[in-house]
């Protein structure tokens, strides 16, 4: 089947991958973005983040004359948008990328086009999505138009693949695809069979969209039981790690490893989506997403204790990325931890390490927090906080350890 140009609105974490996954398999794919040093990466085969096979895809693709980008939306065949979803104050979802998106495809439309909605939304954005363009070209017909034929199919394809193994699970994850109509669904779904060997699931919009939702939510109640729990072990002086261990060997128990907290720009934001549109209902999943919230003040606190009959301590924090082996740093807990702890302790000299970067963090800057690499942090330190599992954090001298207070809230070397 021939795709034509497939328009990628959005080159983040989630549509450069998308774009590469479709390119490499010989669909020309034109991508876009505001940020003009993306675009001209991309142009130049470069990737701006780290993210494990990715530079290889995209330079592949760019030289072979299907991947380009721009910061303008060209006429194409299929669009998708995957643009950022942040929350509000209230914690409502920020719909404007995708409606700055929809305002910059609609004068490209064309008869036979297909729109599909990758970012992660409240359940009747897709519907909204499609509501926009609509008004915007009253020459063309749309799902909502209730027409026998519709000129531009719209339909939800939320992203779920896990950062650090995008490119792989892009190949294998399942795909649900949420359409406006059925065939709007199944027009959609052509897009997702050239580069995913899982199976594709097609149903409406809103059930794609909620579906997405709850896969974020599941996790953050599975993350906030196991840092509760931690937070329980502690306050009864008991070893967590060795709990979970000795309850993971039941059958059906699979309790997640806690940490200092629940980061990244999904599980951090997403239940909230949920929250905001059914307040009364959502209970535990508010209540999850608290007791995550609350996690990197706990690891704070716990560091006050450990410095409190130190003077002038010297304290190094491994990691600042949200989670292991990534370079992103956005809702990242260890962030937080770094900056209360520059709160809570001014007496102290802080030390920040994070090997995927390469210089302390804008957000950091002008608080007095020195950047170092792990092992020169170490030797310097009173208080060494693990804050990241990094796989270049195994290559740490454990002898180096020793003499100092360690404070592991990953359980990184009481498993290694
Ligand atoms: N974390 C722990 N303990 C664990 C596992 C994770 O503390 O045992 C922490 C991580 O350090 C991180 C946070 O949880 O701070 C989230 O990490 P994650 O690896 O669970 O998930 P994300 O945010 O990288 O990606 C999730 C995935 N969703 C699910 O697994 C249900 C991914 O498949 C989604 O595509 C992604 O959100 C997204 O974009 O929505």
């Amino acid at each position: 089947m021939d795709h034509g140009v497939i328009a990628v609105i959005g080159l983040g974490y989630i549509g450069l991958p998308t774009a590469a996954a479709l390119a490499t398999r010989g669909v020309r794919v034109h991508g876009v973005d505001v940020n003009e040093r993306t675009v001209e990466a991309v142009n130049k085969g470069e990737v701006p983040f780290v993210e494990p096979d990715l530079g290889v895809a995209v330079s592949g693709a760019v030289s072979k004359g299907l991947l380009s980008a721009s910061t303008t939306v060209p006429h194409a065949d299929a669009f998708l948008v995957a643009v950022p979803t942040p929350f509000l104050d209230d914690r409502s979802a920020d719909l404007s990328y995708i409606r700055t998106a929809a305002e910059a495809i609609a004068p490209q439309l064309q008869s036979g086009n297909v729109v599909v909605l990758e970012s992660t939304s409240p359940p009747g954005t897709t519907r909204q999505m499609g509501d926009w363009l609509a008004k915007l070209r009253p020459d063309l017909a749309f799902p909502s138009s209730g027409a026998a034929a519709i000129d531009v199919h719209v339909a939800h394809c939320p992203e779920r693949v896990l950062p650090g193994r995008v490119m792989i699970e892009l190949v294998t994850n399942d795909r649900v695809v949420g359409g406006l109509t059925p065939e709007c669904g199944q027009v959609a779904a052509e897009i997702y069979r050239v580069f995913c060997q899982g199976e594709i699931v097609i149903t409406d919009a809103g059930s794609a969209e909620m579906s997405k939702l709850a896969e974020n939510a599941f996790r953050d109640v599975n993350l906030a039981f196991a840092n509760e729990l931690s937070i329980v072990c502690d306050s009864l002086g008991l070893d967590v790690w060795e709990i979970i261990r000795s309850a993971n060997r039941h059958p059906r128990v699979n309790i997640l490893n806690p940490g200092p907290g629940v980061g990244g720009h999904c599980i951090a934001v997403d239940p909230w989506f949920i929250v905001a549109a059914a307040p009364e209902q959502a209970r535990l999943m508010r209540t999850a997403r608290e007791v995550n919230d609350s996690k990197p003040g706990r690891v704070v606190d716990q560091v006050k204790e450990r410095a409190a009959r130190l003077h002038s301590p010297v304290v190094a924090c491994l990691g600042l990325a949200f989670k292991a082996n990534i370079d992103d740093l956005r809702e990242s807990p260890a962030m937080e931890v770094v900056e209360g702890i520059r709160r809570e302790l001014p007496d102290a000299t802080l030390l920040a390490v994070e090997p995927h970067v390469e210089s302390l963090p804008d957000r950091l800057k002008g608080q007095d927090i020195a950047f170092s690499d792990a092992q020169s942090a170490i030797e310097a330190a009173d208080i060494v906080v693990l804050l990241v599992d990094h796989s270049a954090f195994r290559s740490i001298n454990r002898k180096s350890l020793e003499g100092r207070i360690v404070f592991d809230t990953r359980g990184f070397w009481n498993q290694h």
